[in-house]
């Protein structure tokens, strides 16, 4: 073996490359049964994983046992969705291990890149939420903070989307099928959750009412643990993740009682729960099963948390909310808050005002979307026939909240009562979450200063008079380590040697490098990352469409679930209107182009499927037309995720940010183009904004309707017709989606995106804001020709970006929300 890498980390100091390919060999053997001559790809990763949690389980003990002996304060975050991607890579990186690791299989004859592609991405959510889910427990673990990451054990992730003739396809995604390394199942742990039944009033020995539910099924919770590894590895926290089973007690009963089937119908029925996650981003399921799911990981993790705060403080709960933070990931978990109000009122026997201290003190809120369409509502009707004593405690909590404390702030007032009341009164009755939420917690943010001031001026206005303490902003960030240092290693070594090793976990000193932003030296190097990393999109891109692009064309992407707001079509009408300018003049002045999409669409929601159906239509005329002579391509890569994210990001020129102004809460891919040095061209909508403040307004591209223009187009009575007559371009280009150019002999298959355009309405101003887009984009392509100005504007992007880390989102909600303090593993 050659010259061995050495380890940069304390914890793995001492590890060496042969003796880590010893532990492979070792576990290759005596842990997965096969040996060196005969092992599969899949063994040796296995194999490697294994090697790999030798130091994962140590970390895990170290931090386990240090929270423990110092009775720490720590937070738990519930959240319905961890979209975590791959493991190895970033386990390997965050443990200083990658480099040895390579070596070692290396000298193996193993290819580490071939063997991380082994791995299954772990795709337990829908996109931002569930991604900044990950990126937060990253954080958590890095600053060495006393936490733990609740949520489900989905069976099933988020599907695999293929393209059948353009069409998306869903496929079940079975990330686990043949096991996964990165999970220890905790039957120590499981809880049994009530359900369903009804409630009896009784009276106890003092004659005072006591409640008592008599649910009429039970499910059991398993816990499977999956080790979150701090950056240098000190601190190892855990993601609990929770499978539903049938309970045994209840199986058996049936079992023995002669319903073998009945008993088998349980079974399905339990495991059900937590078979699959709702493919919806940003809106709203409404089912049952989704209000099971719901409380049945939020159940398991609250009594979870008490188990272990009993352990120490038995029946002294006064210490309750000093120890314990809860952070609600969006509404979704808010079933949360009657649960510890069960626990402690109808289980513990606390008294009412004391447990609502408790839960208030516990409690906070993240809200991550103005959409109407997201904002959650479960019909009275639903809720008590699932869960009949928490709605209940809901109406009690309810009528508490407006007696007393919206009665003395707006005394006689009903018109605000019934605005602010958990329970929304109408045809059908239904339990308002956010408003629950709101009420049951001690602090409510949003995810970029201009989405949380509009959760203040324009969805929680009176919350906000009641309680002005209780709105806050903390602005969403993403983590360096995963996002530069393992998606881009060959950027990663250019900014170790120029502002040193640091820089993953504190992202400022990348600062630095603009004293290199105009180093012609610099800017190659910088420039020629970036052409590689393109080739190397190159080559994903040919493997998975067979379209050949050129990488010295602008790579220009819009990678984001589908969804009208954050206006994919926009992107398409802007595509055709360059074609159709191409064919009139194909000497038209343009660098070339391609435009790189990844987006996966909710299978319910048929216009966004329409929409990728017509870009990939497009795209098939566009790339063979010879006429334009290769100066525009159109990629759709199918099944976009984590892992594929991180091939493509490291090669963008071109982040496309370009929803309509007030509707992307904040956005998080957005910042990790940046950071790789993309140059964004977006809206003023959500972290664009700081985003722009932080690089610079002459190293982004800003266009479009700002917020209040929006608002005030659309109290004017805004008519897309006006933009269609008045606008050569926009009428030819939507007229083009009648015809069978893009579709032939098959006329009007693209015409429902017309149609939403016009007749519809453009309810997302896509008419309003195309001239300014198509304009900024020329801005672009004018940039991109002067080559020393783009270079120095990408290197800027990278250098100023410190900001959007999320150590910094973190650190904010410690100050501002947690109050925790960090404890370095011992
Ligand atoms: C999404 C927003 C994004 C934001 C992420 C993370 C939901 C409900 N909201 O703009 O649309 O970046 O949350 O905060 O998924």
């Amino acid at each position: 073996m050659a010259k061995s890498n050495t380890t940069p980390f304390a914890v793995t100091a001492n590890v060496t490359a042969e003796q880590f390919k010893d532990s492979i060999v070792k576990h290759l053997n005596a842990t997965h049964g096969t040996d060196v001559n005969k092992a599969s790809n899949r063994s040796w990763w296995n194999a490697t994983a294994s090697a790999l949690n030798e130091y994962v389980y140590n970390g895990l003990s170290n931090t386990q046992r240090t929270y423990f002996e110092n009775d720490t304060r720590a937070v738990h975050y519930f959240s319905l969705e961890f979209l975590m991607g791959r493991l190895t890579g970033n386990n390997l990186h965050n443990l200083g291990l990658f480099n040895v690791a390579k070596e070692a299989l290396n000298d193996l004859g193993i290819d580490i890149e071939t063997l991380v592609d082994e791995e299954e991405d772990m795709a337990l959510g829908n996109g931002g939420l569930g991604r900044l889910a990950a990126c937060f427990i990253d954080s958590l673990a890095t600053m060495h903070l006393p936490a733990v990451g609740y949520g489900i054990h989905y069976e099933h992730g988020l599907f695999r989307q293929e393209f059948q003739q353009g069409r998306q396809i869903e496929r079940p995604d079975s990330w686990r099928e043949y096991g996964n390394p990165f999970e220890i199942c905790r039957p120590e742990s499981v809880q049994e959750i009530p359900l369903y039944g009804y409630v009896e009033t009784k009276f106890d020995e003092n004659g005072h009412i006591v409640k008592q539910w008599h649910p009429n099924r039970v499910i059991k919770g398993v816990p499977w643990d999956v080790p979150v590894v701090g950056y240098e590895g000190t601190n190892v926290n855990v993601l609990r993740l929770w499978e539903s089973r049938a309970s045994d007690f209840f199986n058996w009963d049936v079992f023995n009682a002669g319903g073998y089937h009945d008993s088998h119908r349980e079974n399905v029925e339990a495991e059900t729960i937590s078979k699959v996650l709702y493919p919806n981003d940003e809106t709203d399921a409404g089912k049952e099963l989704r209000l099971i799911q719901q409380y049945f990981f939020s159940a398991c993790s609250l009594k979870d948390i008490i188990r272990r705060y009993r352990r120490v403080h038995n029946d002294d709960w006064s210490k309750f909310s000093a120890q314990v933070a809860v952070q609600l990931n969006d509404t979704h978990p808010a079933v949360a808050i009657p649960e510890l109000m069960r626990l402690l009122v109808d289980e513990y026997n606390i008294d009412w005002d004391t447990s609502w201290t408790i839960c208030r003190e516990t409690f906070s809120y993240t809200n991550h979307t103005l959409l109407p369409e997201a904002l959650e509502k479960w019909s009275v009707r639903l809720f008590e026939k699932v869960l009949p004593r928490h709605l209940e405690i809901i109406y009690e909590i309810n009528r508490r909240f407006l007696e007393e404390e919206v009665e003395a702030k707006w005394p006689g007032d009903d018109e605000i009562k019934a605005k602010l009341s958990i329970i929304e009164e109408g045809h059908e009755r239904m339990v308002r979450m956010g408003n629950l939420s709101v009420i049951g917690s001690n602090k409510v943010n949003g995810v970029a200063e201009v989405h949380s001031a509009l959760v203040k001026s324009d969805l929680f206005p009176e919350f906000d008079a009641l309680w002005p303490e209780k709105l806050t902003n903390v602005t969403n960030g993403v983590t360096p380590r995963r996002w530069i240092k393992a998606c881009n290693p060959k950027l990663s070594a250019l900014i170790d040697e120029t502002v040193g090793t640091e820089w993953p976990t504190n992202l400022e000193l990348l600062r630095d490098l603009d004293k290199k932003a105009d180093d012609a030296k610099f800017q190659k190097t910088f420039m020629d990352i970036k052409h590689e990393n393109k080739v190397e999109l190159t080559k994903v891109i040919k493997d998975l469409t067979d379209i050949d692009v050129d990488p010295s064309a602008i790579f220009d992407i819009q990678i984001k679930r589908l969804h009208e707001y954050k206006r994919q079509h926009l992107n398409l009408l802007h595509i055709m209107a360059l074609y159709r300018r191409l064919l009139q003049n194909p000497d038209y002045d343009m660098h070339p182009r391609v435009f790189i999409f990844g987006a996966k669409a909710a299978p319910g929601y048929a216009l966004a499927k329409d929409i990728i159906y017509a870009i990939n239509k497009v795209a098939d005329k566009v790339n063979n037309d010879e006429r334009i002579k290769g100066k525009l391509k159109v990629v759709f890569l199918p099944n976009y995720r984590v892992s594929l994210a991180e091939k493509m990001i490291p090669a963008a020129d071109v982040s496309e940010q370009i929803s309509t102004a007030g509707k992307e809460a904040s956005g998080t891919g957005n910042m990790k183009l940046a950071m790789n040095g993309a140059i964004t061209i977006g809206t003023l909508d959500g972290a664009n904004i700081e985003i722009a403040e932080e690089v610079g307004e002459d190293n982004v591209v800003i266009f479009g309707l700002t917020v209040d223009e929006v608002k005030a187009v659309k109290k004017a009575g805004y008519s897309p017709w006006d933009y269609y007559y008045g606008n050569q371009e926009i009428k030819a280009v939507l007229d083009w989606f009648e015809t069978d150019y893009f579709t032939p002999g098959k006329p009007g298959e693209l015409a429902s995106i017309k149609h939403s355009l016009l007749d519809g309405g453009d309810p997302y101003l896509c008419l309003a804001d195309f001239e300014s887009y198509a304009k900024a984009q020329e801005q672009v392509d004018a940039k991109y020709k002067d080559s020393k100005g783009w270079a120095r504007s990408a290197i800027l992007n990278t250098a100023y970006m410190g900001k959007f880390n999320s150590d910094r989102s973190i650190q904010d909600y410690v100050d501002r929300i947690w109050k925790l303090k960090a404890y370095k593993a011992q």
